[in-house]
Order: structure tokens, then C-alpha cells, then sequence
């Protein structure tokens, strides 16, 4: 069986999650289940991020042990998965035992490789970033992300990221496809190209993190610690199981992190790459940036309560073409909701079931699977959406998927099953025949976004189990359909 390992960012457990964190963990779980339904042994990596100056601080904020803090805001994580549906393999805890092990292990490899030495720092960090900035980026006073710096001067490790710097833009220029998308690939070849400096890899003047293997008054810079949970996951130092990762999947804030670090610390560490980052874009709400100080942050359990599950993953995901920034406006999301899946899509299964339930009994006839086109559009449309999951397109996946929901509405239209039922029963047997094909088959390709509704569509069906293969196989009309429940409560906007 063929593996796909996708990972979102392991978040860090400063404060509670909101909609952002949601963003790349629905992107990934859309992913991940698209890929399993296809068949692949998937394994999908979140987690959460637990050490550092940051969270250290914000435990000291609130006054709490950092273990115990870091426990209960890690599960607040953790509890927003199954709100939001997504079906994460493995839940990383960078307090975990084994990932203390990886990590000074990692460490030991690279020291091993002559690429760690002792000096000293003398330059800006940014806490909330996490990040080393050099003084030419600095801008008014601030990191380029606008977060507050301060001076640090203290001794530290250093790794040796100025001998990757030609083997990063060797390794790009013979994997094009190795970051996505375009823009963002050219952003890390051009800071590549800028020049690499040797990177600072320890702190001495704070104490929550992984101590650095036989000096244990350095702890290690966050980011090693953190970025090392991909291979932690997968099993290292021993045998890795899922190893290279297919797909991280990253917000653009952390791209250098992603593509720059990580790939010269495992350069270094003679383990192989990651096959692909991608960098989704940021999302702002109403027209302006999230944060706790304007106090506009969204809340995606809020949000879920309100509008359930599958409106908050489709909206987040059609809304916005993936890569780019969006701007979260409610009154979009509940238009969505109301054209794209009560108006189109739970129209379309409402119509067709409840002509079935209404005017026969709950039964149609087992014929032969007729020739339409629009069947052969059904059947061919995984293909285009395969092309869709893999360059990340995710938002044109729901536009190829709501085509289809368009036309099967444009066929009840003008073949009139209503009129039929008169006039040509058996043709009408047909059409229903292809519709209710139809309707399985775009339950199954709406099933890794819409989860909880296309399970309720193919529980009407009395179909269990689906795959891409299902779509392969013939109807079993050997069932009675009941009357449906709407799928979706409209807005009431
Ligand atoms: O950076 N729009 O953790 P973090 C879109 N611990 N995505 C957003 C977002 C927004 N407004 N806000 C957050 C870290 N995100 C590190 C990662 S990985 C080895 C370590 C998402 O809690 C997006 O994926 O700051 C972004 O990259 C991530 O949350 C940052 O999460």
C-alpha cells in the first residue's frame, strides 16, 4: 500500500486555538481523507508545540506550573479536533518523553556532523515569533512580522546553516515541486540567496525546553525542538515507519522555518527531505487582523456550534483559494451555506428522495446502469480531483464537485421524473437510477469535506464502508429510501 504522511504545524499552547488553527488542520484533514478513501496508507501528524520563552511566559503569566499549564491548554487542542471532524493519526506532544529522546538525538547526529559549535549570540529575538532576526531586518524597531524584538546577548550553540545555503538552492532547483506555492518558493529561494548565517540553536536564560545533551544549562532553541516532531512521530531515532513526510502543510508565517531550517538541519542529520511544504495564506477577520488586543478573534467552537461542522470545513475551504488570504466574513459564510449546500446540494438529495419516498413506496427498479453523459462526467471526475488534492487546490476540488451537483440538478430539470411518471414510467426508472448514482457518488466525493453530512446521505442510500472504488461498483437498488430530514438548516438570511 502506498504511504502519504501529512502533517499540520504543531500549534503552540500559549492561548486558547482559534479559526487559523482550524484552517490548517481542516486543509489537512480534507487531505488525509481524500487519500485514504483513495486507497493509501495515510498517516496525518498534529499536535501541539509546548516549550520555549513564549509558553514558558505565558504559564509564569498565569501563574501555573508550566507542566500543568501546558497539559491544559494542549487538551483544549486536542478537544477542538473532533468539533471541527478532524481525524488526526497521531496527536504530538513536544513534552512526550520520545520526543525528548529524538530530539538530543538529533542533536548528537548533527554535532556528530561538525555542524554545532559553541559562541555566543549577540542580536534581536523575537519572542512571539520565536526568531533570530538579523539587524537588517529590523523595521522601526520591530521583526518584519511587526512583533516586538528584544537585544540578547549569551552564550549559544550554533548550527552551521551557511554551509547549506548551496545545497538548499541545489536541492530546490532539482525539486521544483518541492514548495508550493510559486510565490512562497521564490520568497525562500530569495532569502536563501540573501546569504545563510550560521543560526543560534540554544538558550541559556530561560529553563522550559529540551536540555542540550551533555550542557544542560542550554536549553534548545524551540524551533529544532519543535520542527523535530515530524520525525518523532514517525519513529526516530529508531526505524521510521512514515518517513519522508508527503505533505507539510504550514501557514506562510513559518515558511522559513520550514524551508530553510528544517531541511538543513536534515541535510545535516542525513535524513531525507520533505517531499513538499506547502504555505496557505492568512486569514483576517472582517478587514482586520485577528488578536486578542482587538478582541476579534474567531472561534471556531463557537462558530461549529452555531453552524455545525461541515458549514464551517466547507466555507473555510471554498471560500478562499488555498494558498491565498482571506478575509472571514459571516455573512459569506452563511450565504454559502444557504446557495451552495441547502439551495444546490441538499436540494438536490431532498428533491430525488423524497419523489422516491412520496411516489413509490421507497422503491426503484434494478435496471441496467444506462448511458448517460452525465454518468460518465461522475465517474470521471476523480481523476480531476486527484490533480485537485495533490497541487493543493482544494478549493477548485468543491468548484469540480458542485459542477457536477449543478448539472445533476440541470437533469431533474429537464427530464421532469414528475412528468415521466405519467408518461414513460420506465424512463423514469432511468433517470432515477442515474440520479440516485449520482447522488451516491457525490456524497462519496463530498465525504473528506462534508463529513458528517455525506454520511448521513449514503446512510439514506443504505450504503456503509465507501471508497473511490464504490463508485466503480453498480447501485443497489435493493433498499427502500424513506422519506429525508434537510440536510442543512438554511441561515435565514
Ligand atoms: O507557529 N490564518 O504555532 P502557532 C491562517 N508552534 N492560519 C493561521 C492563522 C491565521 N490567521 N493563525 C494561525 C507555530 N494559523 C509553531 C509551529 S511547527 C513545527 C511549529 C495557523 O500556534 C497556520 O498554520 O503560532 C500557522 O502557520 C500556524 O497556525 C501557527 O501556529
Amino acid at each position: 500500500m502506498k504511504k502519504f504522511y501529512i502533517t499540520t504545524p504543531i500549534y503552540y499552547v500559549n492561548d486558547i486555538p482559534h479559526i487559523g488553527h482550524a484552517y490548517t488542520t481542516i486543509a489537512a484533514d480534507m487531505i488525509a481523507r481524500f487519500k485514504k478513501l483513495d486507497g493509501f496508507d495515510v498517516m496525518f501528524l498534529t499536535g501541539t508545540d509546548e516549550h520555549g520563552q513564549k509558553v514558558g511566559k505565558s504559564a509564569e503569566i498565569a501563574g501555573v506550573d508550566p507542566q500543568d499549564f501546558v497539559d491544559k491548554v494542549s487538551q483544549n487542542f486536542k478537544d477542538l479536533m473532533p468539533v471541527i471532524d478532524a481525524q488526526y493519526d497521531v496527536f504530538m506532544r513536544t513534552t512526550e518523553e520520545r520526543h525528548k529522546t529524538a530530539t538530543q538525538h538529533i542533536w548528537k547526529v548533527l554535532e556528530a556532523n561538525g555542524d554545532i559549535y559553541l559562541d555566543s549570540y549577540k542580536g534581536w529575538y523575537s519572542v512571539r515569533d520565536e526568531a533570530f532576526y538579523d539587524a537588517s531586518e529590523i523595521v522601526d524597531g520591530k521583526a518584519p512580522t511587526g512583533a516586538p524584538v528584544e537585544w540578547v546577548e549569551e552564550e549559544s550553540y550554533f548550527f552551521r546553516l551557511s554551509k547549506y545555503q548551496e545545497p538548499l538552492l541545489d536541492y530546490f532547483e532539482k525539486n521544483p515541486g518541492a514548495i508550493a506555492p510559486e510565490g512562497r518558493k521564490n520568497e525562500v529561494l530569495s532569502f536563501i540567496k540573501s546569504g545563510l548565517r550560521d543560526l543560534s540553536i540554544s538558550r541559556t536564560t530561560f529553563s522550559w525546553g529540551i536540555p542540550v545533551p551533555g550542557n544542560a544549562k542550554h536549553i534548545m532553541y524551540v524551533w529544532l525542538d519543535a520542527l523535530t516532531n515530524y520525525i518523532t512521530a514517525a519513529g526516530y531515532p529508531e526505524k521510521m515507519n512514515f518517513w519522508p513526510a508527503s505533505l507539510h502543510l504550514v501557514g506562510k508565517d513559518i515558511l522559513r522555518f520550514h524551508c530553510v531550517y528544517w531541511p538543513a538541519f536534515l541535510m545535516s542529520a542525513g535524513l531525507p527531505l520533505p517531499e513538499r511544504v506547502f504555505a496557505h495564506g492568512w486569514w483576517t477577520a472582517e478587514g482586520e487582523k485577528m488578536s486578542k488586543s482587538l478582541g476579534n478573534v474567531i472561534d471556531p467552537v463557537k462558530l461549529v456550534d452555531e453552524f455545525g461542522a461541515d458549514t464551517v470545513r466547507y466555507f473555510m475551504m471554498r471560500e478562499i483559494s488555498f494558498g491565498n488570504d482571506g478575509d472571514f466574513y459571516l455573512d459569506n459564510l452563511k450565504k454559502r451555506l444557504d446557495s451552495d449546500l441547502a439551495n444546490a446540494w441538499g436540494n438536490l438529495v431532498q428533491r430525488v428522495l423524497a419523489f422516491i419516498a412520496k411516489n413509490l413506496d421507497g422503491k426503484i427498479d434494478d435496471i441496467p446502469q444506462t448511458d448517460e453523459e452525465i454518468l460518465k462526467l461522475s465517474k470521471g471526475l476523480i481523476n480531476t480531483l486527484r490533480q485537485d488534492i495533490d497541487s493543493q487546490k482544494l478549493h477548485h476540488y468543491l468548484e469540480h464537485v458542485f459542477e457536477l451537483i449543478y448539472a445533476a440538478n440541470q437533469y431533474v430539470d429537464a427530464q421532469k421524473p414528475w412528468t415521466l411518471r405519467r408518461e414513460a414510467p420506465k424512463r423514469m426508472m432511468e433517470v432515477l437510477h442515474v440520479l440516485l448514482t449520482l447522488i451516491r457518488d457525490i456524497a462519496i466525493y463530498l465525504s473528506p469535506i462534508l463529513t458528517r453530512s455525506s454520511k448521513k446521505v449514503l446512510e439514506m442510500l443504505h450504503i456503509q464502508g465507501t471508497t473511490f472504488e464504490t463508485l466503480q461498483e453498480p447501485l443497489n437498488t435493493n433498499m427502500t429510501i424513506t422519506p429525508p430530514e434537510p440536510l442543512f438548516q438554511k441561515s435565514g438570511v
